[in-house]
């Protein structure tokens, strides 16, 4: 790949970036010294920095990074010195074993349309350096293991820029001599802790904050802000509280307390990603912080609340343990996940909502992970090597990496400890005792949580258990269960496979925990006695594979057991085993445990869509009819019935897979076949169970004065669950009433969950009142830029019906509102088409395809990170079905073809092609 790259001369940043090729840096930055003149056009950077020879390496030049600056002075302990520019980096030989350097550039914030290092949004700036930022805001050593102490000032037009942030105290402010009448002012801030420089940060602008004064357990006091536009603040007290809140658990899971005396979140509406953990200076998409309840979902309630979290915890994991190098990205983004799922889920006050948080968590992995796993992109959750590393801030560095450390928990469960909770957070504390203030790798973190734990699985298998950071692609578990009525044992076999990935055409086994449980006729978990040992254990247990296959066989049955494996989804694997209907319908009514009972439901609809895609290209009008059997419908009406299972439970048995996780139990991929089949089902469960949906509506419709709790939340999700199949029953009845009320229940709405459930219950039904309703939510949302983004996204996700998607999508990108440049909106318009409405843009006229290629390369031009985001819609073409497969490998050459593109663009689609 490197050779193909290097040849096509697409410059000196096209190169392969190899783990195996780490070097220590050649110099240390002890200090650095910033002071900025903010200037949308040109602003300049003066950086004074300490440095000192690292003697543990050979002698060599200083070689520091820049990107897109404009250099005017390089001084050495105060004189004139010589370098070079080589390449993007800035030479300096011949230099002192220590001395300081002072280095003075110029930037234009404005036209960085690409929004990393400093950028105008709004007529404020913000920067973000994460991963290599740094370099465009001065000349540095841009990597992660080069930790320094900042201080920066900051000098600006006072009514322009009044507010002026940056990481760590304010030390000092006021008006500035120069500027006429005072029109200047400055602010000197100073971080008390050392970091790498993907952590600096700066804002400046017209901002306004809610502020909190808090008080730490250890009697420490502490400013929390959230800062926002001016007009934004009634849209910031959730995500103060949530902020609260992730301050109280960290303090009371590990131990781990706020180490700043104030912390600030600032929101801006044009950002590449979700947020940044900038030390003490979190910069956000305003999608993860401005939440009321006229303008945010449940859904949007519940995502700031985790990235909140998520931004927070990393003050620990991340800022104060940071990566030796990008390729142990994982070490802070793995376990920063896992942290804010236990945080997510700790904050539910009922079990039944930690169970549901759990399902939504393996749902993700499951349909955006293991499509990864099994694609082009697939890569180790430690990588082996990258082009550009904003394309490996992946679900598989997230989510796969946050399941790697679930099972660390896991596997230092004792019998004291039944979940690991207790032995993973002697881990942390290790952790943190070892490596706090520096930058380590992955293996260090394993083998903190294994020595903490010297009696524990992970402690006897680590080397094995590492091969989860090694090892790309996602393992497949068979299971085969026999009974023997006569020694009345039951034994389950458990063979483990994994799929060649790019690179790696052969894996070694890997260390699979699996929870399990052994159902009787009456649907109660039998207690558990494998056959060495004395006595049973009661409900689920933790058997650990980690041979190629082992058996494992439990005693003392009286007759077969239904097995219910892999509970809570202890591995990420997929679980392969030949349930019987009857079995699944078993495990769906009795289940102990809320995953694998929803997992039934998920398997016995998988199985009838799966049959009925595969036999519909036989039928000659291309459709199909009554797939559910009326063994499934009659169990899902018994859910919808259920007495005590809470509402959010029911709607997630209720939804069907995804029409992307069905493709990915499929060989060859007909995303028109999975549509007709899944919309099908739609149809047949919203005709079959009309009755049912509209009990389930009266029961559920009304949730009181809104908060968004888990047990309201989940009432407002199934009550909108029910007016879909309410308004789909009504497509083919012909039955005014329901679309009626959903256009009244719209316009009455008292939040925005309800009102948008009702709106997405008209189009998503496709019915002729959902352009009036799109209409009327336009005009009384349109100076609410996040609302307007669920407008444009609701639309370009709309069910395809002959193809009426893709023209509805180029006629929004000529809407007064839409902007290319704004990534939000360039999401809600172009990627929810294009990978989130499968059947809209795989077309048979490769309309679709045409209209992705365009828009990658347009928006390639713009910003990189947007565009090679868009670029992996099309990583799983190669499954497809003819003329799809085709036309989309040729869509993707033709992008490839370009000889300007970013090196991200370039290397996801360099590996699309299997180059
Ligand atoms: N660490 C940032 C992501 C930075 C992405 C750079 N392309 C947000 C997070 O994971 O918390
Ligand atoms: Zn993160």
């Amino acid at each position: 790949m490197l050779q193909m790259i290097d040849d096509r001369g697409t410059g000196p940043g096209a190169v392969v970036i190899n783990r195996a090729d780490y070097l220590a840096p050649a110099y240390w930055i002890d200090s650095v010294d910033l002071c900025f003149d903010l200037d949308p056009a040109k602003t300049r950077v003066l950086n004074k920095m300490t440095l000192r020879r690292n003697p543990d390496v050979p002698a060599q030049p200083l070689k520091l990074d820049g990107e897109e600056l404009n250099l005017a002075r390089v001084l050495v302990n105060g004189q004139g010195t010589s370098f070079k520019i080589e390449g993007s980096q800035l030479v300096l030989c011949d230099l002192p074993d220590a001395f300081e350097l002072e280095i003075f550039t110029t930037t234009c914030p404005s036209k960085n349309t690409k929004l990393m290092g400093l950028y105008v949004s709004n007529d404020s700036f913000f920067t973000q350096c994460e991963a290599e930022g740094f370099r465009r805001i001065t000349y540095f050593l841009d990597r992660p293991d080069v930790m320094a102490s900042y201080s920066v000032t900051l000098r600006a037009d006072k009514a322009k820029y009044p507010v002026l942030l940056s990481n760590g105290n304010l030390v000092a402010h006021g008006p500035l001599e120069d500027g006429a009448n005072g029109a200047r002012h400055f602010a000197k801030w100073v971080d008390p802790h050392k970091k790498p420089s993907y952590l600096f940060a700066l804002v400046a602008g017209q901002l306004v904050s809610r502020e909190q004064r808090i008080t730490s357990r250890a009697g420490k006091e502490h400013v929390l802000q959230v800062y926002v536009r001016p007009g934004d603040l009634d849209k910031t007290e959730h995500a103060m509280v949530s902020l609260m809140h992730s301050v109280a658990w960290d303090e009371a899971r590990f131990g781990l307390g706020l180490d700043l005396e104030r912390f600030m979140i600032v929101a801006t509406s044009d950002f590449n990603m979700g947020a940044m953990e900038n030390k003490g200076l979190n910069i956000f998409n305003t999608k993860y912080v401005l939440a009321n309840q006229s303008t945010a979902t449940d859904i949007d309630f519940s995502n700031i609340e985790s990235v909140v979290g998520h931004e927070y915890f990393h003050n620990w994991t991340g800022n104060r343990i940071t990566c030796r190098d990008w390729f142990q990205l994982s070490l802070k983004e793995g376990l920063t996940v896992f942290r804010d799922q236990e945080f997510s889920q700790d904050l539910c006050a009922e079990p039944s909502a930690r169970a549901v948080k759990r399902i939504e968590d393996v749902r993700v992995l499951r349909t955006a992970q293991f499509p990864e796993d099994a694609g082009p992109m697939a890569h180790p959750v430690r990588p082996d090597s990258y082009i550009e590393i904003s394309n490996f801030y992946t679900v598989t560095i997230y989510e796969k990496g946050a399941e790697v450390v679930r099972m660390m928990q896991t596997l230092v469960a004792s019998i004291n400890d039944p979940l690991g909770r207790d032995g993973f957070a002697r881990g942390m504390t290790l952790y943190f005792e070892r490596h706090d203030g520096h930058a380590v790798t992955c293996d260090d973190f394993a083998q903190a949580i294994a020595d903490a734990n010297p009696m524990s699985d992970l402690a006897r298998l680590l080397p094995q258990f590492k091969r989860w950071y090694a090892q790309a692609g996602t393992p497949r578990v068979e299971a085969l269960g026999a009974y023997d009525a006569t020694a009345r044992t039951y034994t389950l076999t458990l063979s483990q496979t994994c799929w060649p990935t790019p690179g790696q055409p052969v894996k070694e086994p890997f260390v699979i925990p699996v929870g399990l449980g052994l159902l009787g006729i009456d649907g109660q978990d039998l207690p558990l006695q494998l056959a060495d040992e004395p006595s049973a254990i009661a409900g689920t247990r933790t058997v650990v594979l980690t041979q190629a296959s082992e058996s494992f066989t439990f005693v003392n049955l009286d007759a077969e057991p239904v097995p219910s494996i892999l509970r809570g989804f202890t591995a990420p694997v997929v679980l392969e085993f030949g349930y019987t209907d009857a079995q699944l319908l078993h495990l769906l009514a009795h289940d102990s445990d809320p995953f694998n009972r929803w997992e039934a439901g998920q398997r016995l609809a998988v199985t009838s869509a799966v049959n009925a895609i595969k036999s519909i290209a036989t039928n000659a009008d291309g459709t199909c009819a009554n797939v559910l059997n009326d063994a499934y419908l009659g169990a899902m009406r018994e859910v919808l019935h259920h007495p005590t299972l809470d509402s959010a439970f029911k709607d997630l048995v209720l939804t069907l897979p995804s029409e992307t996780y069905l493709a990915e139990q499929l060989d060859v991929v007909d995303p028109q076949h999975i549509h007709a089949v899944r919309e099908a089902m739609r149809q047949q469960l919203a005709t079959a169970l009309k009755a049912d949906w509209e009990a389930a509506y009266a029961a559920n419709h009304d949730t009181g004065a809104y908060t968004p709790d888990p047990e309201s939340s989940g009432r407002r999700a199934l009550a909108g669950m029910a007016l879909t199949h309410l308004c789909l029953a009504a497509r083919t009845s012909g039955d005014a009433v329901w679309p009626g009320k959903t256009l009244q229940r719209f316009k009455d709405a008292g939040n925005m969950t309800d009102r948008f459930n009702a709106l997405a219950a008209l189009v998503s039904s496709s019915h002729a009142l959902a352009d009036q309703a799109l209409a009327l939510f336009h005009a009384m949302f349109k100076d609410e830029a996040l609302v307007i983004d669920k407008w444009f996204s609701l639309q370009t996700s709309a069910p395809d019906r002959g193809g009426n998607i893709l023209p509805a999508v180029k006629q929004l990108m000529k809407h007064a509102d839409f902007s290319l440049k704004n990534p939000n909106r360039a999401r809600s318009v172009i990627s929810t088409f294009c990978q989130g409405n499968p059947a809209g843009f795989h077309r048979l006229d490769a309309a679709g395809y045409q209209f992705w290629c365009e828009r990658v390369i347009e928006l390639d031009a713009i910003n990189p990170q947007v565009a090679a985001r868009l670029a992996r819609a099309l990583d799983r073409w190669s499954k497809l079905a003819e003329p799809y497969r085709s036309n989309a490998r040729q869509a993707i050459t033709r992008v490839a073809a370009r000889s300007d593109l970013s090196k991200d663009t370039l290397e996801v689609v360099t590996r699309a092609l299997g180059q």
